[in-house]
């Protein structure tokens, strides 16, 4: 086992929270979901408390994971880099995902599961189960880990839950002076990049100091179609870059709180193949 996929499949253990099949009533259908417990999106540090199973994973130290929210639909950048996605209903959470990870050799299947306590400020009773899978071939290996987590961007349960939907309205939004204007946050852009040279930039306006949570969802790479995508954040007035995502694949999160004033993200296409869509939201 490499150290990196120990690495890679340990940190995907923390977001996911209690898929169980059981667990939730096994519904995946949004309208028959309870009413989620508040508003989660943001950072969270999560904790492990122990990790068994078969990959030899270790005890890793704290690790960030970013959530963006839509009603009941929760999706979550885990440790910079692993993609999951999900559902809240009254508190409890669970999440899955499937991630190509080129870099550690092996397709990770992940669910997760916990629950949200009713400050929506710490999580209790995490637990991920996944199966990394060899990609060239060989056995799996699975692990299942426990984890606590508590929220070091965002506080409290209240917020807007309901992300309005934008689409990218023409590529010529090639630079942070044309970028497409983005009115209401949060939003949840759908985009495309037309060729490898289709920068896209959104642009968006705070009028008091806000933690924001940005989060790009691009397309599944494979062993014959690369996909890598990367996310920067600009001051708009000054030009200065802010902060950059920008791991080895396409799903990219950047959150911190940001003062009054006007910003830019930058999509960009570092390598794809074709002219992939993508999901961008800004909350
Ligand atoms: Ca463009
Ligand atoms: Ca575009
Ligand atoms: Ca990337």
């Amino acid at each position: 086992m490499s150290r990196n996929l120990a690495r890679k499949t340990s940190s995907i253990l923390p977001i996911l929270v209690a898929m169980s099949m059981g667990g939730c009533g096994g519904s995946d259908d949004a309208a028959s979901l309870s009413a989620p417990i508040g508003a989660i999106a943001g950072v969270w540090q999560i904790t492990e408390s122990s990790v068994t199973g078969t990959c030899g994973d270790p005890l890793n130290p704290p690790y960030n994971a970013v959530i963006a929210q839509n009603g009941n639909t929760i999706n979550a950048v885990v440790d910079g880099d692993t993609f999951l996605a999900g559902t809240i209903s009254a508190g409890a959470f669970s999440l899955s995902g499937t991630n190509f990870d080129l870099f550690a050799g092996a397709t990770v299947t992940a669910n997760a599961s916990g629950t949200v306590a009713a400050s929506c400020n710490s999580i209790t009773g995490g637990t991920i189960n996944y199966t990394a899978a060899p990609l060239l071939g060989g056995a799996s290996c699975t692990g299942a880990v426990v984890f606590t987590a508590t929220r070091t961007l965002g506080s409290g349960c209240a917020g807007t839950l309901t992300q309005t939907a934008v689409a990218e309205t023409s590529a010529a939004n090639n630079t942070r002076l044309t970028a497409q204007a983005v009115t209401t946050i949060p939003a949840r852009i759908s985009g495309a990049h037309s060729s490898g040279t289709d920068d896209d930039f959104y642009g968006f306006t705070l009028s008091a100091s806000t933690p924001v949570t940005i989060m790009l969802t691009g397309p599944a790479a494979s062993l014959t179609s690369i996909q890598e995508l990367d996310l920067a954040l600009y001051d708009n007035t000054t030009g200065a870059l802010i902060a950059t995502s920008a791991n080895l694949f396409s799903n990219e999160a950047i959150a911190q709180t940001l003062l009054a004033g006007s910003y830019a993200v930058w999509v960009e296409p570092v390598s794809i193949t074709g002219t992939p869509a993508y999901t961008l939201v800004i909350q």
